[in-house]
This record gives C-alpha cells, structure tokens and sequence, in this order.
C-alpha cells in the first residue's frame, strides 16, 4: 500500500515564457487580448503582467512588459516579441537596445491602418539596426486582428524547435 502519493507520476515542465516588449500605447495589451479572446483592458499596464495562452502544444505564460527594470528579465523567455506602434523610431531603438536578449525575436509593426503614421517594417529594421540572432519582422493591425495569426504560428515553430543552446 505506501503513500498514494508516492505512486502519483509528477513531471515539473517549466512553462515556456514570451516575453512583450514595446514603447506604452504600440498595442502589448491589445494583442494579448486578442491571442485570448478577451477585451483589451481599459487605461495602460502597470508593472508586468502574466497572461496564460496557449500556442500549439505549449501552455506559455505571456508577460506583458511595459516601462520596467527589463534587467531582471534578461534570459527569462523563451521568445520575444517586440511591438512597434507610431513612436518616433530613434526612441523604438533605444528602447529595442535597452532589452538584454538573445532569444529569437519577432518584432510587429502595428497599427499599420495609421496610413501617415505607420512604420514600413523596411524602416523599422534599418532604425534598429544590427540584430545579431534570429528574428522577423511584420507589419500588422493588432487591433483588428490582422496578423495575430502570424504571431501565434512563429511562436508555435520557435516553442516546437527550440533554437541550440549556445
Ligand atoms: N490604430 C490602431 N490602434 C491600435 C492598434 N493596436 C492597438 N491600438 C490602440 O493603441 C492603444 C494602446 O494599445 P495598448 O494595447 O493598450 O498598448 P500597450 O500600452 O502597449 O499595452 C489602444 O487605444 C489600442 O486600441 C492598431 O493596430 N491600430
Ligand atoms: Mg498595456
């Protein structure tokens, strides 16, 4: 007989993180939101918030990461996705290079419906300049829907094919 619980098969699995990256207002809200179902939230994030999503096979917890100490997240993610809304692009750059990562990297070019302001996903790569690991860039309207499907497959691959240690 024993302690049932010994017979209790228990794996610990640690859950894969995408970490959100983005000046306040590119849209890091709105696209959880829209990878949930649920409504945006009203007003802007304070601190970081954890939101469980599911991409293929893999429970993720998704951290929205607005101005914060990114230091303390280094390393902690499995990917990033980096938003892009209508800031000026010297002050996405400075931002971009603030976060210390090198975990592949999706950077979405939102609110593409913004015709005088929207960033070209060409202009956006050339502002950030050199991006030494793997990465894609889209040109997307989040609010609306068009290209979260995009976003869920190219986080679905990374979490299905984890990129070699170094
Ligand atoms: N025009 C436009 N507005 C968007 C789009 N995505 C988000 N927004 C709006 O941008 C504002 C800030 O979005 P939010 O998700 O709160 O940004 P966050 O601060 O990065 O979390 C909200 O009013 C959203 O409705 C988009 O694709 N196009
Ligand atoms: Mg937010």
């Amino acid at each position: 007989m024993g302690n049932s619980l010994s017979y209790t098969p228990y794996t610990y699995r640690p859950r894969h993180r995408v970490l959100l990256y983005g000046l306040p207002g590119s849209g890091k809200s709105t696209l959880v939101a829209r990878l949930t179902g649920q409504h945006p939230p009203l007003g802007a994030t304070v601190g970081v918030r954890h939101t469980d999503v599911v991409f293929g096979q893999h429970k993720c917890s998704v951290m929205d990461i607005g101005l914060c100490d990114y230091i303390s997240y280094k390393d902690h993610g499995s990917v990033v996705v980096y938003m892009v809304g209508e800031d000026a692009l010297d002050q996405v750059s400075m931002h971009f290079h603030s976060i210390a990562s090198e975990s592949p990297l999706l950077i979405v070019v939102n609110k593409q419906d913004l015709i005088d302001r929207a960033h070209s996903v060409a202009d956006v790569t050339r502002a950030l300049g050199d991006i030494a690991r793997p990465y894609k860039a889209i040109p997307c309207v989040i609010r609306d829907g068009i290209g979260v499907r995009a976003v869920r497959d190219w986080v679905t691959k990374y979490l299905d094919n984890p990129p070699e240690p170094k």
